[in-house]
């Protein structure tokens, strides 16, 4: 056989579909326009060339990997969100360095100060783009600085900040560093000696301290704990049990080595790493390849690099440090009345908790909010082609900010694609029986915006997903590593049974710690306008008292949230509701309010104290579904500085004020919840565990909107086969 790579190259090619689903949203009038026919056969220089992706012209709209190689220092910004360009950040680093002349600084995040709602809401492309200013959040001499800079004046307008306990993010740099710190101590290279590791295979990884009381006042601290990387790429399953080094971020000073656990062996590397070269054992591959292919190009559009247009969906994607992806003004084509209809002004990850649950000295304080204490974005890193994202995927780069202010590139960040796998929109069959024999059925297509964080052992996969029938769907997938614990143990028949492992026991010498993961999600959601409403549809058990032959039946409740407080939601199976964003000023033909209902799903909720440190901190896990007043400062669920925060600037907090939000503009906030108690198959690596909520049309438009789309038709859709054996 020659050339593997285009053997068996197996299309799904359903671009002519999507044309036509794009014709009925955006030029009903055109719906007999015939689609293109495709032509792909054996020997179109789609099946044959070798790396398709890298073969093909460089158009940012056509081409995946324009951006790698685009040159971004003469981007301009086109949209009032779009972020800062490498030339504005150049310009406010300028700034920056003249502020602080000779003083020691480090700028933590450096991002697109957003202009005002109402501004961005009458703004139309043409039109001269607002002020363009940054909003720089930086340390010098201890302190904790936020300020405006406006770009074209310079004008730097600092805000108050004395009020926030924590401090911003830590910055790559400050991790950089601050791993080296425990080899300036000799009683630590002796502890590692005396653990059987040779301080040169020593790795030691910062983890955020968390605040517990004094112990976490007045100084940024970070705890460093150490791994052996001897033998294996996956070091964190060597842990040298016990040893934790806590550090100063600010000085570097070596603040307190903690040294338990000297009995615990450190675990074998054997079978530990997960890299294909270490692997010896065949690995299996299924024989025939699959693949996403659209040879005539996406059916989407990125318009001036941020502005994705897709069948009837149009939104405002970008990359952030702290978020990592923010969807902004997305709208919805509706094709009874052919005019945009406003969905979600903003949609982003706003916070994660993860608490372990394991109180012992290593382990109490590992509860980490990864967004707020290390840059979600930040965090993320290249996105894989084919592997990540499919084939038909297009990739955008991220601009973000050094510690000293200096703008890098972070490629690749976020990818875009649109999926089908094989599911249907809708179908019906019609039995003979009524005389009739009716066959309909729609395939589903959607668009994906996906990206991934990596922090330090475990990977987050964020994906938007639009669909054609105005669905948005949030999926969150977990994968990479386990924080595990090394133990004394081999097997499970050693352990007494009244002792707490707080955990599974994985492999010889291993814990898999029980821990949960949260997201929280912000969603500003505005239906057609940003006067809204929270509606709890309340489903409840009513009798009908012998008036029926039935005993009883579910009856639907309408509760209009009036305040803050009212919209605290906690799940409940046999209490539920229905949880309804709608616009009460504008109805439907038939009279009913449009409205959105967010799904949810990944409903794990915090068994923690309300009390406990972490829980307060991350007291937006309290409840699933919460509804504030917007308030442009309140973006951050788990407070601006979250990083050794007290937990008094939370989305609790906020909420308690209980503001009125009845026919007003609200932001919904989503806390998707999982539940980890380990087991073995996550080991050494774990397969992706997912889960994610819907935001999903109710009465929002007259009828099904995705009636009027065409089926596939065999002869459009191209045939390719596999190469003949040479
Ligand atoms: C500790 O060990 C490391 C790695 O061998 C070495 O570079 C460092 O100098 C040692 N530190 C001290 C204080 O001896
Ligand atoms: C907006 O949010 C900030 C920060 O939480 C708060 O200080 C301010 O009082 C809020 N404004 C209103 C009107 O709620
Ligand atoms: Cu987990």
């Amino acid at each position: 056989m020659e050339g593997k790579s285009f053997v068996g190259c197996l299309f799904f090619i359903f671009s002519a579909v999507l044309l036509l689903i794009f014709t009925v949203y955006h030029v009903p009038n055109e719906l007999s326009r015939k689609p293109e026919l495709l032509e792909c056969t054996t020997n179109s220089p789609w099946c044959i060339s070798k790396n398709r992706i890298l073969g093909k012209k460089p158009n940012f709209i056509h081409d995946p990997t324009t951006a790698l190689r685009h040159d971004h220092t003469t981007d301009v910004p086109h949209h009032p969100l779009d972020p800062l360009t490498i030339k504005e950040m150049n310009n406010v680093q300028k700034v920056i360095k003249s502020l602080y002349k000779d003083t020691v600084y480090s700028v933590h995040s450096l991002v697109l100060e957003e202009p005002d709602k109402e501004v961005v809401l009458k703004w139309k492309k043409g039109d001269d783009l607002p002020p363009r200013k940054a909003s720089v959040t930086a340390r010098a001499s201890g302190k904790s600085y936020i300020f405006t800079v406006d770009i074209e004046t310079g004008e730097v307008v600092q805000q108050d900040t004395s009020h926030i306990s924590g401090y911003p993010y830590v910055t790559l740099e400050d991790m950089q560093t601050v791993i080296w710190a425990p080899f300036s101590r000799s009683d630590f290279n002796r502890s590692i000696i005396a653990r059987g590791v040779d301080p040169k295979n020593a790795a030691c990884l910062p983890f955020s301290s968390g605040w517990f009381g004094e112990a976490e006042e007045g100084r940024r601290i970070v705890k460093l704990e150490c791994f052996n990387t001897e033998g294996t790429a996956n070091f964190y399953m060597r842990p040298i049990e016990g040893i934790i080094v806590i550090v100063d971020l600010d000085t570097n000073e070596v603040i307190e080595i903690v040294d338990k656990g000297k009995h615990i062996p450190i675990p074998k590397a054997a079978g530990t790493d997960y890299r294909l070269s270490a692997e010896n054992s065949p690995v299996f591959k299924l024989p025939n390849p699959i693949s996403m292919e659209q040879p005539n190009g996406p059916n989407f559009v990125i318009e001036d690099r941020h502005l994705v247009k897709w069948a009837n969906w149009e939104f405002h994607l970008k990359a952030d440090p702290r978020a990592g992806v923010i969807i902004s003004r997305a709208r919805v084509h509706d094709s009874e009345t052919g005019k945009m209809r406003n969905v979600m002004y903003k949609g982003f990850s706003s916070e994660l908790f993860v608490p372990y649950m394991d109180p012992e000295e290593a382990w109490y304080f590992k509860s980490y909010m990864d967004a707020g204490e290390y840059g979600f974005g930040l965090q993320s890193l290249a996105l894989e082609p084919l592997n990540d994202c499919p084939r038909n995927a297009q990739y955008m780069d991220a601009i973000f900010s050094a510690a000293d202010g200096t703008p890098y590139v972070r490629s690749n960040m976020i990818c875009l694609f649109e999926r089908y796998s094989g599911d249907v929109a809708w179908r019906h069959t019609e039995s003979p029986i009524v005389g009739k024999e009716i066959r309909e059925a729609r395939p589903k297509v959607s668009l994906v915006a996906r990206m991934v964080a990596s922090l330090a052992n475990y990977d987050y996969v964020i994906d938007w997903e639009f669909h054609a029938d105005g669905l948005i769907h949030v999926k969150v997938s977990l994968t990479g590593i386990v924080i595990v614990k090394g133990t004394s143990y081999v097997n499970m028949n050693q352990v007494n049974g009244e002792e707490e492992l707080y955990g599974t026991l994985l492999s010889e010498n291993i814990i898999g710690v029980v821990h949960d993961h949260y997201v929280n999600f912000y969603l500003d959601m505005d239906i057609d306008g940003i006067d809204n409403s929270f509606v709890n549809v309340h489903l409840q058990r009513e009798y009908t008292n012998g008036k029926s032959p039935r005993k009883s039946y579910m009856k639907v409740n309408k509760e209009v949230a009036k305040t803050e407080k009212e919209a605290q939601i906690k799940l409940s199976l046999y209490n539920p509701s229905e949880f309804h964003v709608v616009n009460p000023n504008k109805k439907t033909k038939v009279g009913n309010p449009v409205g959105y209902k967010v799904v949810p799903a990944g409903t794990a909720a915090s068994l923690l104290d309300p009390e406990d440190p972490p829980q307060k901190r991350s007291a937006f896990t309290n409840n699933q579904i919460w509804v504030t007043q917007y308030n442009k400062s309140e973006q951050w669920s788990g407070g601006l500085f979250a990083y050794q925060s007290h937990g008094e600037d939370t989305l609790q907090v906020w909420s308690d004020r209980d503001r009125p939000i009845e026919n007003r503009d609200i932001v919904l906030w989503y806390t998707l919840g999982f539940h980890h108690v380990p087991c073995q198959e996550d080991f050494p690596m774990m397969p992706v565990v997912s889960s994610g909520f819907d935001l999903k049309p109710v009465n929002f438009f007259e009828r099904n909107p995705v009636l009027r789309v065409a089926p596939y038709v065999e002869k459009e859709l191209p045939v390719c086969k596999a190469a003949a054996s040479a």
